[in-house]
């Protein structure tokens, strides 16, 4: 194996070689901390010649690879397996803006630029990058892309898939693919590019991407709405869309007990409104015209109180606090965004990242709450999410002072539970997390033979030695 390192450290260098444990170890177990795998090395190249050429000695010496960029997936994707004989290959070096074109609403990028690099850039020539979740400050582009990644604006954006346009992939021989395409119209055979998204590095290694821009929102509404029901929450998201114009960008649904986890474990939350409710929406409007002159109020937030005002009296809403500031639409934000670390603060959790949809969503929350609770009466439902999408996080709590193994001994029963309850409503047991290892013989169980088939066909042909991150999504 010294032979082998030896022939790494001629490619990457020093600087793009991690093989002692300390240095490896964040790279070895992942966000949520239920994997610890083991590496030869952690690999990080720092251009797509070095990655083409780490792959090709891989391929010659047998060693798998685990792709990895900022390591905030919840699947266990970027964790290698636990008696694997792989390395990871670290995406973070390669983190250089290449190129905007603002006439042409596009930029290219390297896979390890961080998602928030990339908001701000676009940002600095009034431009939008849409892409948004509470992790932007570490997942990097190519891991966003590699996991068809959603967030808090798919429903007026969609989700990564819809929003590049080329990309550059080494593929599992090693060989450099350039697709970089800045064509919003291609129909020259099969489609390579989008095999690659949501592949979750099975398929290839993302190098370089072209993404797609958006007139930068030049007036925003954003409001904290106590609703009575998960049915209000949908009843409310549709007719938000006339009433805006068509300029919803997030709709999220939140209950109590997500709240009471975020106020217990990040400083500084505070509860928006007086009274406690039990559900949650957070709605926020974009526009990219501008707010009148000498105007008190933008036009969105006077339309949104005029909407949210009509829905008081019909008793869809039952209180609503709309922000008057930018960081008071910040402080709202966090408390969504702050239910991952909460959940995690709070202790072992048990997560379902569904999709329904949306008409939907009421009949499978009662239902769900019930099936999850007819498991384990003690477990601790924690249900938010893209309710604008159809997509929950159906989580679940451990009872209070429950430790890893007594709760995980109810996964299986659990999960089963929901996902049966999910396909019979016609949904997704994945709407956006992907499917990593965690989920490998969840999508056995339910997707049907003829798919399965066909991807296995897929990963054989494309990467007949199976060393493209082995273990993940499908077992061959
Ligand atoms: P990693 O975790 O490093 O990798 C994820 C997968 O992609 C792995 O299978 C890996 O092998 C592969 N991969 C990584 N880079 C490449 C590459 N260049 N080429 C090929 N394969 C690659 N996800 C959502 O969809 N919506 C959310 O709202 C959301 N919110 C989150 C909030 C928090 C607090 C956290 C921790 C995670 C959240 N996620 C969310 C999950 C996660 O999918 C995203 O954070 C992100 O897309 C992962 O990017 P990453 O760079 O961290 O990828
Ligand atoms: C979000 O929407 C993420 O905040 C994470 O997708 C969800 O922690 C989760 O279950
Ligand atoms: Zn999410």
């Amino acid at each position: 194996m010294t032979d082998f390192i030896d022939k790494l450290r001629a490619i990457v260098g020093e600087r793009g070689l991690i093989t002692d444990p300390q240095g490896m170890h964040s790279y070895l177990t992942d966000w949520r901390e239920n994997y610890l795998g083991t590496a030869l090395a952690v690999v990080r190249p720092a251009s797509t010649e070095e990655v083409a050429a780490v792959v090709k000695l891989c391929l010659a010496e047998k060693v798998a690879i685990v792709p990895q960029g900022g390591n905030t997936g919840m699947m266990g994707g970027g964790t290698p397996l636990e008696a694997g004989r792989e390395i990871v290959l670290s995406l973070g070096r390669m983190n250089r803006i290449l190129e905007v074109d603002a006439i042409g609403y596009t930029m290219t990028v390297e896979a390890g630029v961080v998602l928030k690099t990339i908001q701000e850039t676009a940002a600095e020539h009034d431009r939008l990058f849409p892409l948004s979740l509470a992790a932007e400050g570490s997942c990097t582009i190519g891991g966003n892309l590699a996991t068809n990644a959603g967030g808090v604006q798919v429903l007026h954006y969609g989700n990564a898939r819809q929003l590049v346009l080329g990309l550059e992939v080494v593929t599992p021989q090693g060989e450099i693919w350039n697709g970089l395409r800045a064509l919003k119209k291609d129909n020259t055979g099969y489609d390579l590019r989008d095999l690659h998204l949501g592949a979750e590095g099975t398929l290839g290694i993302i190098t370089r991407a072209v993404l797609k821009l958006w007139p930068k929102p030049k007036d925003t509404a954003t409001s904290w709405i106590a609703v009575s029901s998960p049915e209000a929450a949908v009843a409310l998201l549709s007719g938000a869309y006339a009433a805006s114009e068509d300029n919803v960008t997030s709709c999220e649904l939140m209950s109590r007990q997500g709240i009471d986890l975020v106020l217990k474990h990040i400083p500084g939350s505070t509860d928006p409104l007086a009274q406690s409710h039990q559900w949650y929406v957070l709605l926020e409007w974009a526009s990219t015209r501008a707010r009148r002159a000498g105007a008190n109020e933008t036009a969105l937030a006077e339309k949104m109180e005029a909407y949210l005002g009509e829905a008081l009296d019909k008793g869809l809403v039952l209180d609503a606090a709309l922000a008057q500031n930018e960081a008071q639409a910040r402080a709202l934000w966090a408390l969504r965004e702050n239910h991952s670390e909460a959940q995690k603060r709070e202790g072992p959790s048990i997560k379902h990242d569904i999709s329904v949809s949306v008409s939907k969503i009421p009949a499978f929350m009662t239902e769900g709450l019930a099936a999850m609770t007819k498991v384990l009466p003690q477990c601790r439902p924690v249900p938010f999410g893209h309710v604008g999408d159809g997509n929950l996080h159906f989580n679940c709590q451990a009872p209070p002072g429950w430790d890893k193994p007594r709760f995980m001994a109810y996964a299986e029963p659990i999960s089963t539970a929901v996902y049966d309850l999910v396909v019979r409503h016609g949904g997704s047991i994945s709407a956006e997390h992907g499917i990593g290892q965690l989920k490998v013989d969840e999508l056995a169980h339910y997707r049907s033979q003829v798919e399965l088939d066909t991807m296995r066909t897929i990963k054989r042909a494309l990467d007949p030695a199976n060393l493209m991150n082995p273990g993940k999504i499908i077992r061959l």
